[in-house]
């Protein structure tokens, strides 16, 4: 198998730690790709060129969520994607959405000066804030490492790398404790994304 991917996207490391997780990465080659870049060869791979893909035989999993589902396949068991509640999934859906946001906010934020929309910035902040609210009293992520908990530690932990996340921790001190916590855990530490 081969698990495409780049150092900085926040999905890709998703992968990388469930790969890990699962035990699965002696299967896997790694590979790191470029992207957006009309010249690269990764459009050979996905006509979309976004990371993470996993490529298996002969198929192509081009999907955060389909991707750790398919480890849950290999692995005969239900680790990244347990049985879920109406909460549950409502928790899944909000911390997804979640790191969607915080994507667009680090697009914009790698924008060169003078190009960056401030409007969707400040936009991106206030929905962050106001799931961090939403969170705060139903977040009970000690014990818990799935699809959703992953997600979400790979959310906060770039955002507080790049400067998103000032004044997260006064909102919600036990997520951001979590998240702090979970960052530095082994497989976290080595996947963790290199320089702006
Ligand atoms: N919904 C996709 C999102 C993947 C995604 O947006 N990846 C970004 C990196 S964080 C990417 O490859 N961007 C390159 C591009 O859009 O050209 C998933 O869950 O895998």
């Amino acid at each position: 198998m081969r698990l495409y991917y780049t150092a900085n996207s926040p999905y890709a490391r998703i992968t990388r730690v469930a790969l890990r997780e699962s035990g699965l990465r002696p299967r896997v080659e790694e590979i790191e790709v470029r992207t957006r870049d009309a010249e690269s060869d990764y459009f050979r791979i996905t006509p979309l060129a976004r990371v993470p893909v996993l490529e298996d035989g002969g198929a192509i999993i081009a999907d955060t969520r389909d991707i750790c589902a398919h480890f849950d396949t290999l692995e005969g068991r239900t680790r990244w994607f347990p049985p879920e509640d109406d909460d549950a999934r409502l928790m899944r859906h909000v911390t997804t959405g979640f790191l969607d946001g915080v994507a667009v906010w680090l697009r914009e934020n790698m924008r060169p000066d003078g190009q960056r929309s401030d409007p969707v910035m400040r936009y991106e902040e206030h929905r962050a804030s106001q799931v961090l609210r939403w969170l705060a009293p139903r977040w009970q992520g000690v014990g818990r490492w799935d699809f959703t908990a992953v997600t979400l530690a790979c959310a906060i932990d770039i955002a507080r790398d790049r400067g998103m996340a000032q004044g997260w921790a006064d909102i919600a001190p036990d997520v951001m404790d979590w998240a702090g916590t979970r960052a530095g855990c082994p497989f976290m530490a080595e996947t963790a994304p290199g320089p702006a």
